[in-house]
């Protein structure tokens, strides 16, 4: 009896014991919350508005990121998140699909009766104590929201090894949109071939910025890199080699899908560059036919420009133009094809121009609109072509009061192959040494008289790879003036300056770090560490 009764109190004590165990753990909401000030936080964009709660918001195993049923776009922005955070944090966040808002605990993503105003891109988060709260009207939206949420954890939620928390969020409601529809940066893959590989690092290493484009320079003087069936030898040939000799590389057409597709799943478009008439010895030295006089070139090694030019009045010139714009438009959703037309120094302008008319409309019949370098406005512009403004602004200044909007890429400003001073060991200085303060404190809307907001389509930072040999060298002149870059073309003019900048930037240390970006550490920067 006695025996029994004992037993009776020590069962009982466990089952105490074990009750008081399960309510601690299923309701977080009695636990202390750390305080903690959003505005603090250091978000690159700077978002358009932000408010602050005070508090914070764990991230625990118990979380999930659930979002409305029936959108696939949205459950793969849901998934990307999952996928991003889970090597690090540990915590097995799963995307689930929900008919209505999720319990305390979780993130929700959802594109129903968001705000109209936000338009296309923007995105409203609301970070309470009990959970996280993404709306927006569109899947990119809520993927720029997630951007902002990455950055609002800490850096170490980045690396894609097992790190310890805590996973705190500042609480705090941010309302935010670009600034531009078109925010992106291109990428010469000819004078140096970057790989598959390398292209998707740098396609995630822009989506963190909120960018939505990237532009591939695809052919040169040096290589040809992208495969068309119906021209084998651009490749076989014209791709064969690089600057300095190397063995050069193009992407198979399935290659390229690839990278369009996971570009894509970013939110980002590739816009695909046939650089001519000028820049084109790659293919003259594939095919003799495009040569005036019949001869294919030799092979080019070196970095001078402006001497190749296609025979602008020959026939198989726009056969072989209609062909490769052909192919490679089918491969791209994106909306533009970018034809080159800077420097075609050995192309005499009687040529050059009705060269571009005709270009266009070969573009145009193949559903796309045209993108060119600010020579291109010699010619007589189609109604949906953009010149990219770069150098001369009587050239992009002659595009503007033909009616086009001007993609700006001011080469002394955001051409990211020029180097910071003259110990960089890397890069050109032929536009200017473009300190990281440089590449920021530029407004676009100011930039070149008498073109506005209104004329301006976007910003566009291209690296030039005559110098650039691999991803990190690449990594070292792009960071850290991309954020800079991105930060123009997203948030708002009165947001932005250089004083307050830095710091942010300099609190991207450890993300970059975290990353594995090997970035130049400007001494105009305040570095954080941690
Ligand atoms: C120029 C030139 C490129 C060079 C680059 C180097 C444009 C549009 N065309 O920019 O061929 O690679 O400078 O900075």
């Amino acid at each position: 009896m006695i025996l029994f009764n004992k037993q009776r109190l020590f069962y009982t004590l466990i089952l105490v014991v074990f009750t008081a165990v399960q309510i601690s753990c299923s309701t977080p909401a009695t636990k202390e919350k750390v305080a903690m000030d959003i505005m603090k936080e250091n978000i690159i964009p700077q978002p358009v508005s932000m408010e602050a709660t005070n508090s914070s918001f764990e991230l625990t195993a118990e979380s999930d990121i659930y979002v409305d049923a029936g959108s696939e776009a949205a459950m793969s922005v849901a998934q990307y998140l999952a996928d991003k955070l889970n090597p690090s944090t540990g915590l097995g966040l799963e995307a689930k699909p929900t008919n209505e808002a999720p319990d305390a605990g979780n993130i929700y993503l959802t594109i129903s009766g968001a705000d109209t105003q936000l338009g296309e891109e923007g995105y409203n988060l609301t970070i309470a104590e009990e959970g996280i709260t993404l709306s927006a009207n569109t899947p990119a939206g809520l993927f720029y929201g997630v951007q902002t949420i990455r950055q609002l954890l800490p850096a170490k939620a980045a690396m894609n090894t097992a790190q310890e928390g805590p996973w705190l969020v500042a609480t705090g409601i941010i309302k935010d949109q670009p600034a531009y529809e078109y925010r992106g940066v291109m990428l010469d893959v000819s004078r140096h071939f970057f790989s598959v590989e390398d292209v998707k690092r740098y396609i995630d290493l822009i989506a963190l910025y909120k960018m939505n484009a990237m532009h591939l320079h695809l052919s040169d003087d040096q290589g040809w890199r992208i495969e068309i069936k119906s021209w084998p030898n651009l490749t076989a040939h014209g791709g064969s080699t690089q600057v300095g000799g190397g063995e050069g590389g193009f992407y198979t057409q399935e290659q390229y899908k690839d990278i369009v597709k996971y570009a894509q799943e970013r939110h980002i478009i590739i816009v695909p560059e046939i650089d001519m008439p000028g820049h084109t010895n790659a293919a003259l030295a594939s095919y003799a036919e495009l040569n005036c006089d019949g001869k294919a070139t030799e092979l080019y090694t070196g970095t001078e420009v402006g001497f190749s030019t296609f025979c602008t009045d020959k026939e198989i010139t726009y056969k072989f133009i209609d062909d490769v714009v052909r192919e490679i438009s089918e491969m791209t959703p994106g909306p533009y094809f970018h034809i080159g037309g800077d420097e075609s120094h050995v192309t005499p302008m009687e040529d050059y121009i009705p060269f571009v008319n005709k270009v266009q409309e070969i573009v145009a019949a193949h559903g796309k609109k045209v993108l060119g370098w600010d020579e291109i406005a010699n010619a007589s512009l189609q109604d949906d072509t953009f010149v990219q403004f770069w150098a001369d602004v009587e050239n992009t200044t002659n595009g503007v009061n033909q009616g086009a909007k001007v993609l700006m890429s001011p080469a002394k400003k955001i051409y990211l192959d020029m180097q910071y001073d003259s110990t960089t060991h890397l890069g050109l200085h032929w536009a200017a040494y473009i300190e990281v303060d440089s590449a920021y404190a530029w407004e676009p809307t100011t930039y070149v008289p008498g073109i506005g907001k209104e004329n301006i389509l976007g910003i566009e930072a291209p690296i030039w790879s005559e110098t650039i040999t691999n991803m990190d060298e690449l990594e070292f002149m792009v960071f850290p003036r991309l954020p800079g870059v991105a930060e123009i073309a997203w948030s708002p003019v009165e947001k932005r300056s250089w004083d307050e900048y830095k710091v942010r930037l300099g609190a991207h240390g450890p993300l970059f770090k975290a990353l594995g970006i090997d970035y130049y550490a400007s001494k105009l920067v305040p570095w954080k560490t941690e």
